[in-house]
């Protein structure tokens, strides 16, 4: 049924996509100026969220810029499909623009699964800022790779480090032996965990916390932000500070409607995307801050901040999923990750 229902969308958008939304008119001369645009932009959060913000400072600020003839409209997630479907819709040119993170496209472009390895980028957010902007391995080799799948990266960013919940203690390897872990859909996200010896199940994120209230799930990760609004601490006994990994996303867009757009408007689009850049990392840090003290006041839920030796055993015990990596992605996913390892090695020493 839900099938039926994100088909039965997808038709409406994309039919309405080729009468006109996100496209020329066919009856407006391109050199008046006089054209307007009317753009859909999907995020896989909820209301308030780091995405939701990002995505209404960027309505805001290209709605301005162009004077009023560009129209953002947003959707969020569940009003046309999970985060999956939302990507799916883009690449299919149903909706110009959308959040997509590699967490939930694993299966669309595999390479992107590097994001899912543990211990890749820098503590640091001001020298992660750099990567994300001026990585050859992101923002050429791995941007090639989504083209392929017809969707065009604008920008990669983070939505903040990964902390851990569960109903029991996780601060070595060896207690996560058989954990029922949820992750997000991309398969290497489970090839991390598992590397730790966990059970880890992908479920979809509208149904994390049910699927944590009921114990068909005992542990997951996500930003405090998250942990936060969707309040899974009101159903998990610890809240591990361990920052294994970023919560990475990107900005896209449908490659054939950005290409069709006039120059001056791309250009809009573009600059845009670089405004928004410290935008990003100032929202992720102020709410992630926040939420902890949110937590802390609504609930008893045990915080525990793994030491500098106990995040070294995780890491060398991350190394498994590395292997399992190069060997499921293949020779150029294990290029853009050599690459991209060079590139964070050079900007931390
Ligand atoms: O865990 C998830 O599935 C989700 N987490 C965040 C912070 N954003 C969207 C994503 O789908």
């Amino acid at each position: 049924m839900k099938k039926l229902i994100t088909l039965l969308m997808l038709i409406v958008l994309v039919g309405a996509a080729a009468v006109g939304c996100g496209q020329k008119p066919v009856e407006a001369p391109a050199a008046t100026g006089e054209e307007t645009y009317s753009w859909r932009f999907a995020h896989e959060e909820i209301d308030g969220s780091v995405q939701d913000l990002y995505v209404k400072k960027f309505k805001e600020i290209i709605e301005e810029k162009s004077g009023g003839k560009i129209n953002i409209e947003i959707y969020p997630v569940g009003q046309i499909g999970d985060a999956l479907q939302q990507a799916e819709i883009l690449q299919n040119g149903g909706i110009e623009f959308a959040i997509v993170s590699p967490g939930n496209t694993g299966t669309v472009v595999p390479e992107n699964q590097l994001f899912s390895l543990h211990f890749l980028f820098s503590d640091d957010m001001d020298k992660n800022a750099e990567i994300f902007k001026n990585s050859v391995a992101l923002n050429e080799m791995l941007s090639a790779k989504y083209l392929e799948k017809n969707i065009q990266v604008l920008a990669y960013w983070t939505e903040g480090a990964m902390q851990w919940t569960s109903n029991k203690p996780v601060t070595t390897p060896a207690e996560w032996q058989g954990m029922k872990m949820r992750t997000m859909q991309s398969p290497m996200i489970v090839a991390a965990y598992e590397a730790y010896g966990a059970n880890p199940t992908p479920v979809p994120y509208m149904e994390v916390y049910s699927g944590l209230q009921l114990n068909m799930i005992e542990g997951q990760e996500n930003p405090l932000f998250a942990i936060e609004e969707m309040k899974f601490y009101e159903v998990q006994k610890y809240l591990t500070l361990a920052s294994s990994n970023l919560f990475m996303t990107t900005t896209a867009t449908n490659p054939d409607f950005f290409n069709g757009l006039p120059a001056d408007i791309q250009q809009m689009v573009l600059d845009t995307i670089d405004e928004l850049r410290p935008y990003s990392f100032e929202i992720q840090a102020d709410l992630n801050g926040a939420a902890l003290d949110k937590i802390k006041e609504a609930s008893d839920i045990e915080i525990v901040e793994l030491t500098p030796e106990q995040r070294e055993a995780f890491q060398a015990a991350s190394a498994a999923a590395y292997d399992r990596y190069a060997a499921v992605v293949g020779a150029d996913g294990k290029a853009i990750l050599d690459k991209l390892i060079e590139e964070v090695a050079e900007m931390t020493k």
